[in-house]
């Protein structure tokens, strides 16, 4: 049983362990890295990942701020706080968390934040990087699941990769990343989404599985090939009769899956620390990058 889980958090601790020794190596060089996360409004879900993003910081010993900004803030005031951050030398990296309110347009506000800045790898400069296979940064939550991919030896080289869903933040640069000329990536991809004619017949062919549309328990045991290995982005709250008041369901029915998988992430503790472990790496790339310093570990 065990086995068949792709924990993240033995992946988390080896991608920490990197970035600890990037970080001495800036610190020696004078340079203190430093991220700054903004969060509009109050979303519950995300008031979770940014507290989860600050305290990764601190345990590291990057310098960190959290900017909370009343739901009701203007366009324009977020993107003067962009601009102030932008040309303070001391922050190097910038990340509005997503999703923001319905009157703040979303494109503008990622194309505000300075390219070098932009830890999440959502600039279209950095996207274009990464299309044409010359990556500034990886966007955090598929750079995780390679590295989950590649600690657990999964070979993704030559295989069919299905993924399901996409979105700016994962589907679409998850395409990418798997299609770049490297061992850890070279797969055959195919994206479906809510468009596609159907859906299982897709999958149904997959050596791998990622699974990154935001419905709870989407995916059965009927659409997966025996022996696959699932990779379930979706972080889903269902409403459940405990304290809380929910639970955490992925976009895979886990337990209805569980038999006919080889592999397979849970949902909490799978890809959810990763998103923040490569978030890590990524601003000290950053901090690197603008202090035109080379780092002894990529
Ligand atoms: N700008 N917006 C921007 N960058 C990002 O990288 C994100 N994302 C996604 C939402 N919006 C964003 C995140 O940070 C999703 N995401 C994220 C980060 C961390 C976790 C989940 C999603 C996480 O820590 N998940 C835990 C469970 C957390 C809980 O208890 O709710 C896990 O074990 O999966």
């Amino acid at each position: 049983m065990e086995e068949k889980l792709l924990k993240g958090k033995p992946v988390t601790e080896a991608v920490y362990e990197r970035v600890a020794q990037n970080l001495a190596h800036l610190k020696k060089l004078g340079v203190q890295p430093k991220l700054t996360v903004i969060l509009v409004g109050e979303d519950p879900a995300s008031q979770v990942y940014v507290r989860r993003k600050g305290k990764a910081c601190e345990k590291l010993g990057i310098l960190s701020d959290t900017i909370i900004l009343p739901a009701a803030i203007s366009e324009q005031e977020l993107l003067d706080k962009i601009e102030l951050l932008n040309n303070d030398p001391l922050n190097h990296g910038i990340l509005v968390q997503l999703p923001l309110p319905k009157h703040i347009d979303e494109d503008k506000v990622i194309l505000a934040v300075s390219p070098q800045k932009d830890v999440d790898c959502f600039h279209p400069q950095n996207v274009g990087l990464l299309v044409s296979g010359k990556p500034y940064m990886l966007p955090c939550t598929p750079a995780g699941i390679v590295e989950i991919l590649k600690f657990y030896q999964i070979e993704t080289q030559g295989k069919d990769v299905v993924v399901v869903g996409r979105s700016n933040i994962v589907g679409k640069p998850m395409v990418n990343l798997l299609l770049q000329k490297r061992k850890s990536a070279n797969a055959t991809v195919t994206v479906v989404h809510s468009r596609t004619q159907d859906i299982s017949t897709h999958i149904q062919r997959a050596d791998i599985v990622i699974a990154a549309i935001g419905q709870p328990n989407f995916i059965k045991k009927e659409d997966l090939k025996k022996g696959s290995v699932v990779i379930d982005v979706g972080i889903n709250r269902v409403d459940a009769d405990n304290e809380k008041g929910y639970k955490l369901a992925g976009d895979v029915d886990f337990e209805d899956v569980f038999e006919t998988v080889s592999r397979i992430t849970p949902v909490p503790g799978g890809v959810g620390p990763m998103t923040i472990a490569m978030l890590m790496q990524n601003t000290i790339t950053a901090a690197a990058a603008q202090n035109k310093i080379k780092l002894p570990l990529d």
